[in-house]
């Protein structure tokens, strides 16, 4: 049995569970929740030593890192095939899945919780964010959580996340001017792991971004259409954190498009 250690509204957990539907496989599910701190105990921690979402334990096997699971999934579930054939284009899926890992991820992070996941870490008081933040094992993690937090749009954070977004997409547009999808002619797990991130976009009312950017647009089109979009996005969304993005993306949008400018 595959037990997936995940977060509703984890981008993370998002690319694990999209291939998972894909695969048409059965998984247990366990949610931590992230806000409460469930990823630091000393039981989560001996799974996943950096405190962080998704885990996929099956057996004995314990596989931390989305996108080394998505590719444990391939490797142990290769139907339907997810990683393209030729050398040359099982690189290029795995550059994607190196560039939004260490590129793209944090800045995930940094506009979320600059636009809108701010409001839920300050609901419980500034002390409380404080504690939240001082528990979190990184040290520049840390750093990046007061500034985010305390600063909202105003970090000097904020326009660096707006603007790698910008460039993913740019990206995502020349490499659909060779390919349906991002590796391949069908959906890979270079799909997979970039799919999250557009949504987030699409939540925090920035999906102004691909405005000029039609192969983007069609792809995400044809992602959102998969039945495993549902079992992976939309089944799992957590309607107060829509709102919240929602409400915080219309108002902010104007200050994403001024970072942006400038
Ligand atoms: N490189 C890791 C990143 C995992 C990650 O940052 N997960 C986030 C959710 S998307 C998390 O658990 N955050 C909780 C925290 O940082 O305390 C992966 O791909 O699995």
């Amino acid at each position: 049995m595959i037990v997936l250690y995940h977060n509703n509204m984890s981008t993370c957990a998002q690319k694990v569970r999209y291939v998972l539907a894909e695969k048409g496989l059965d998984w247990e599910s366990v949610e931590l929740n992230l806000r409460k701190g469930d990823q630091h105990t000393d039981d989560y921690l001996k799974l996943n030593p950096a405190g962080v979402v998704p885990t996929l334990v099956e057996g004995d096997a314990t596989i931390v890192e989305s996108g080394v699971i998505c590719e444990y999934l391939e490797d142990r579930f290769p139907a339907p095939r997810m990683r393209p054939e030729t050398a040359d284009r099982i690189a290029a899926m795995r550059l994607w899945i190196k560039y939004v890992d260490e590129t793209v991820h944090a800045q995930a992070g940094v506009i979320s919780t600059a636009i809108a996941f701010r409001f839920q870490h300050l609901a419980n008081g500034e002390d409380a964010a404080r504690a939240r933040i001082e528990a979190v094992p990184d040290e520049a993690k840390r750093a990046r959580m007061r500034s985010l937090i305390f600063e909202g749009i105003d970090s000097p954070l904020f326009p660096g996340g707006v603007r790698t977004f910008a460039e993913m997409l740019r990206r995502m547009e020349a490499a659909l001017e060779a390919s349906a999808f991002l590796a391949a002619e069908y959906r890979t797990i270079a799909d997979a792991v970039c799919l999250p991130y557009v949504v987030r976009l699409e939540h925090l009312r920035l999906a102004w971004l691909w405005d000029g950017l039609p192969r983007v647009a069609g792809w995400y089109g044809r992602m959102r259409e998969t039945p495993s979009f549902a079992a992976a996005f939309t089944g799992w969304e957590d309607p107060g954190y829509l709102t919240l993005m929602e409400a915080r993306g219309t108002a902010y949008s104007p200050n994403a498009e001024a970072a942006l400018a400038g």
